[in-house]
């Protein structure tokens, strides 16, 4: 039915869509699942539509209407979708570093029934577990401070740092490190996955902070960014265009992951009440950094909409359009 409105469109203009019928299809095409369209900027429509009318007549012609296809409406009519399940680790959630302790005193455990309903009712085209992975000697454990030099940087003597004082560390690579219990020991019963998180066949597993002298918050890059899992390079071949991410800590790794999944260039999804944090400021401040980047938060139950493509989010949609710009 979509796909005759937009065929409609192209036959009904013989040389092509003008501002005002491209104007429609927008409004045909970013709806919500119940068909209701979304507000669009002024803005994003003139840019656009720019984008789409590359010999800049003024008119998205047949060739360039086909390349608008391919490129960008299919997409948004049928994502390719993974979701990353992000550290539901013992240790997170009752061990040496569960979060209710920490500030915002949220309960890491009221991830699992949403992300077990979200995983045996949502058709995701490939599912990620990351762990968080360390050997004993990590970087980020203050019980292991005195293992490499360091400064603080608030001016403390070295012997009056604390846990959770942030450090810098003279490397190489010269690191600021926030110093955490011991956490996540490879091989440790706080290492290992939440034994009521779901696993699903054919998920792939991803290890990070997996290397003594640098930590990795991100699923996708460590924190100096100088090496790589291979999540993009996986979810590339998959030809994925939509990342969604939940799990703890919100502030941390979820944020992280998902800022980094933003500027490789996916359409990106958190899912808010699949999520637990650590600092109540710094979850804000997450959301607003994801905002800025076009990513969406959403509660769990609009996930089925967007993934079967009936919920078409203008943010992602022209997230969509930019990124193929920057190419
Ligand atoms: C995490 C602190 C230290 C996380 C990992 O998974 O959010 N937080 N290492
Ligand atoms: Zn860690």
């Amino acid at each position: 039915m979509i796909k005759q409105s937009f065929d409609n469109f192209s036959d009904t203009n013989a040389k092509g869509l003008t501002r005002k019928s491209f104007d429609n299809l927008l409004s045909a095409l970013l709806v919500n699942e119940d068909n209701k369209p979304y507000h669009i900027p002024i803005q994003w429509k003139t840019h656009l539509f720019n984008l789409f009318d590359t010999n800049g007549d003024d008119i998205i012609d047949n060739q360039e209407f086909q390349q608008m296809w391919n490129n960008w409406i299919h997409t948004i009519l049928e994502p390719t979708s993974a979701l990353i399940v992000v550290d539901v680790q013992n240790d997170f959630i009752s061990g040496s570093l569960a979060i209710n302790k920490c500030e915002a005193g949220q309960q890491g455990e009221e991830v699992i029934p949403v992300i077990n309903q979200l995983l045996d009712t949502i058709p995701f085209n490939k599912v990620f577990y990351s762990q968080d992975w360390h050997p004993s000697d990590h970087i980020s454990f203050y019980e292991n401070r005195t293992l490499r030099k360091f400064s603080s940087i608030e001016g403390k003597c070295p012997s009056n740092v604390n846990l959770y004082d942030t450090v810098v560390f003279e490397g190489p690579p010269q690191t600021r490190q926030k110093l955490w219990p011991n956490h996540c020991i490879q091989q440790t019963w706080g290492s290992l996955l939440h034994s009521q998180l779901k696993i699903v066949d054919n998920s792939v597993f991803i290890y990070k902070g997996t290397q003594s002298h640098i930590d990795s918050y991100s699923v996708f890059w460590d924190n100096q960014r100088l090496s790589q899992t291979n999540l993009d390079q996986q979810l590339q071949g998959l030809g994925v265009s939509d990342v969604y991410v939940c799990g703890i800590a919100t502030d941390i790794c979820v944020g992280y992951t998902a800022v980094d999944s933003c500027q490789l260039g996916y359409r990106t999804v958190l899912i808010d009440d699949g999520c637990r944090g650590v600092s109540d400021t710094a979850i804000n401040q997450t959301k607003q950094q994801l905002d800025r980047n076009l990513a969406v938060c959403v509660h769990s139950n609009q996930v089925y909409h967007l993934v079967t493509g009936s919920d078409r989010r203008p943010e992602l949609a022209y997230k969509m359009a930019i990124k193929q710009l920057d190419h």
